[in-house]
């Protein structure tokens, strides 16, 4: 198969890269990082013979994101599967205290970018009446936790497009799936807290969270599975993690 990753140079969308090309399948990987894009692809092609092709893209660029795809286009007629997986949270912090840039990034990047990619790649799918869109969601587009307001907002479109993504495809014999993590080990944390390194060790003390292999597993299972099934919507965590709100650590479990 043709896979589209968005966010490829770290975290899950890299796993998810890794996971598809150990399986044989060609790569399409994007991200702003061009050094790690051929980094990435270097490494792929070397430990699994895949074919790797790389766009440096900033998935909030309406331009940007049209040229990949017209690039796609002719190369592959359209991916079979688009992993709408860039994204990112900024700060922590009350709503009357927000920072209103950190909004508009989030905003772009989680809701806008996810748009932009979708409204590309859909008619390519449509034409050939084929095709698996897989949305990164989160915990956090489940339940709302203090002071992840917009972030949190930001996951809940993800669900929210998902199930409209899902309505208005299937029809055309195209798959939606809402992927929606807890907690993973990525630089997800290291970029909320603007690359405080202690700070973002902090958020994983006391327990093992999911890793980032974790949920490449599960989107690849869930982008294996039988024509005639689809996973809608699947949320995962670690086991210490109930859900956005919840959590444990193995010093409780170990004192229960
Ligand atoms: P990382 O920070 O490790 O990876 C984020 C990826 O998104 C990077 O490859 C980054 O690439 C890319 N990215 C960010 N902004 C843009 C942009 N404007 N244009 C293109 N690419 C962009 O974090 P994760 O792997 O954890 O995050 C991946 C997804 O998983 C996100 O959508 C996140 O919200 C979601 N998620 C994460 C969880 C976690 O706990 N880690 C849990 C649930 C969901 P580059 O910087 O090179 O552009
Ligand atoms: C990332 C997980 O809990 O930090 O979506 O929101 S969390």
């Amino acid at each position: 198969m043709n896979i589209l990753i968005t966010g490829a140079t770290s975290g899950i969308g890299h796993a998810i890269a890794q996971e598809f090309a150990r399986n044989g399948h060609k790569l399409w990987i994007t991200g702003r990082r061009a050094d790690r894009l051929q980094e990435i692809k270097e490494t792929l092609t070397a430990q699994y013979g895949a074919t790797v092709y790389t766009s440096c893209v900033d998935v909030r660029n309406r331009e940007e994101t049209a040229a990949l795809v017209d690039q796609i286009q002719a190369e592959w007629q359209a991916p079979d599967i688009l992993i709408n997986n860039a994204g990112l949270a900024l700060g922590l912090s009350t709503i009357d205290k927000g920072d209103i840039d950190e909004w508009e990034t989030m905003i772009d990047t989680n809701i806008k970018g996810l748009l932009y990619m979708t409204r590309h790649i859909a008619p390519l799918m449509v034409a050939l009446k084929k095709g698996h869109i897989i949305n990164i969601g989160s915990t956090a587009g489940k339940s709302v936790y203090p002071n992840g307001n917009v972030y949190c907002a930001t996951k809940h479109a993800v669900v929210a497009l998902s199930e409209g993504m899902r309505v208005d495809l299937m029809n055309y014999n195209i798959k939606v799936t809402a992927l929606n993590p807890g907690m993973v080990d990525t630089e997800f944390s290291l970029v909320r807290y603007s690359g405080d390194e202690q700070k973002a060790a902090q958020t994983y003390l006391g327990f093992e969270p999911l890793h980032a292999s974790d949920v490449a597993k599960t989107a690849y299972y869930c982008a294996t599975l039988p024509d005639h099934v689809c996973i809608n919507d699947i949320t995962m965590t670690c086991t210490r993690q109930a859900n956005g709100i919840f959590k444990t650590t193995d010093e409780a479990v170990r004192l229960s």
